[in-house]
């Protein structure tokens, strides 16, 4: 089973992906805002909790990942190079988590975050803000670079069949699943671009800084939840 969710603050696409046997479950992304949402969708669907992926630490939102941990027992995962020391999974390149018989790969797609991961489950790969639909993550914070993230892009996920879904980790148009094929195809930053034109395009971006930044990366470096909450339980 599978289930897209979407926080509609932030933009944000969060994953549930279940091991219908098992009944063993992960959630991919969750937003701090929606963790009684969560339990209760785990609750009725009578799942067991076993982790929180993170694709990155976000810069725009705050995860629920800490707070599942709590209340769930589930484990927290996140990209080795991301310093959210208090996860208790460091994710590397080529690693691989079970649910039940089932395997999520972890592809390490740094970039928009130097510890950006993706994750590829059966025909889906979910890409966090390295790959958008018809876009992709800015590379201006964080360690970002663009250099990295074209590779990344380019080397591994454009790699993958082209007939795999992509499901991203923000969508800010409307926009829900693409793929591999379509995204090599039409992705207006990436499509007939060389390296060198893709690193010129983003450092023209000037975007804003996400508004949360500031207080949402140092919270996300510990889960969502400060050591003093996570003392109380
Ligand atoms: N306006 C948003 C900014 C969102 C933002 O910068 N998102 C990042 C992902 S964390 C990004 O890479 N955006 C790509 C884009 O806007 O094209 C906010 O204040 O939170
Ligand atoms: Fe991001």
């Amino acid at each position: 089973m599978f289930k897209q969710l979407f926080d509609s603050e932030s933009s944000t696409l969060t994953y549930l992906i279940v091991d219908d046997q098992s009944r063993e479950a992960a959630f991919i992304d969750p937003v701090d805002r929606h963790a009684d949402d969560y339990m209760k969708l785990t609750k009725a669907l009578d799942l067991k909790l076993k982790y929180a992926l993170e694709t990155h630490v976000h810069a725009d939102h705050i995860t629920a990942s800490g707070v599942l941990r709590q209340k769930l027992g589930l484990q927290t995962a996140v990209g080795q190079q991301c310093g959210a020391v208090n996860a208790d999974i460091q994710l590397n390149h080529g690693d691989q988590l079970q649910l039940g018989l089932q395997t999520i790969a972890v592809i390490a797609t740094p970039g928009h975050t130097a510890g950006s991961v993706s994750f590829l489950w059966q025909d889906k790969v979910f890409t966090g803000d390295a790959l958008l639909i018809n876009g992709c993550g800015r590379t201006d914070f964080q360690s970002g670079n663009a250099g990295t993230l074209y590779d990344s892009i380019t080397q591994k996920l454009f790699d993958l069949p082209e007939e795999t879904l992509v499901y991203p980790g923000h969508d800010y148009n409307g926009k829900r699943v693409s793929s591999i094929g379509q995204e090599k195809i039409s992705n207006q930053r990436l499509a007939g671009k060389s390296r060198d034109e893709f690193i010129a395009l983003m450092q023209q971006l000037n975007l804003p800084q996400p508004k949360m930044i500031d207080i949402a990366v140092p919270a996300n470096r510990k889960c969502g939840v400060y050591e003093e909450d996570m003392l109380q339980g």
